[in-house]
């Protein structure tokens, strides 16, 4: 039985960096694939019952422990790993900062912007996607200022910060129907980066339930 269990599935960039973080830390881990799409299993009474409350993936499982919310996943790994963990008060509070920012602005937008384009039936409506896109537009142009002085978010060094920040990155520039990368150079080469890194691999490769089976 490896030692950590992530419930997630593989279109969720939210889920991703967690199992990304599991990756790259070289934790012994498995997904345990939860049905998101067609069952909406994650708000099912037993999911907030004996899962999470919040009705939220991913969620972490060790032995008694589970943790949501992949800033929580994601600081508790980098504390228990002593990898990508930010040096200092200063560090962590920056790491902190940028976590909330993605949360909130980067790819709390994207997953939705993506969700509403290219899996919500019917697709969302056009006023909704349009604001979105203006907010990420001006979430993504942040981020590409800041990469333009830095190699990664909080400097030389890669933390958990840019593993919160690559979530929604990675998947293919037709499911945005625009391209993160042609338009944000610094966020192109930062992202290269972050895939040269040991044990870097794609969301669709991490976790299950990619292809999606057809209706
Ligand atoms: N801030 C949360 C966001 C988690 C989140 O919204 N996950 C999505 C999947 S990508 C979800 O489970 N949504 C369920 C819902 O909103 O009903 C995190 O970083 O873990």
């Amino acid at each position: 039985m490896p030692e950590y269990q992530l419930h997630c599935f593989a279109q969720s960039g939210n889920c991703y960096r967690a199992a990304l973080m599991l990756n790259l830390i070289g934790a012994n881990w498995a997904p345990v694939f939860v049905d998101f799409f067609r069952k909406g299993e994650q708000r099912s009474p037993e999911f907030r019952a004996e899962i999470n409350e919040m009705g939220e993936l991913p969620v972490l499982v060790q032995g008694d422990r589970k943790l949501s919310q992949s800033g929580v996943i994601l600081t508790y790994l980098a504390e228990l790993s002593g990898q990508y963990l930010p040096q200092g008060d200063d560090d962590r509070l920056e790491a902190l900062r940028w976590i909330i920012f993605d949360n909130q602005k980067v790819n709390g937008y994207l997953g939705p912007y993506r969700f509403l384009r290219l899996f919500a039936k019917p697709p969302g409506d056009p006023k909704v996607v349009g604001f979105l896109k203006g907010r990420i537009d001006n979430s993504l142009a942040i981020l590409d200022r800041r990469l333009a002085a830095h190699s990664f978010v909080l400097g030389e060094r890669p933390t958990i910060a840019d593993i919160s920040l690559v979530g929604y990155l990675y998947y293919p520039a037709e499911e945005f129907g625009f391209d993160i990368a042609a338009e944000h150079r610094h966020i192109a080469a930062w992202l290269d980066r972050v895939r040269a890194l040991p044990r870097w691999a794609h969301p669709y490769d991490l976790m299950p339930g990619h292809p999606m089976p057809a209706d």
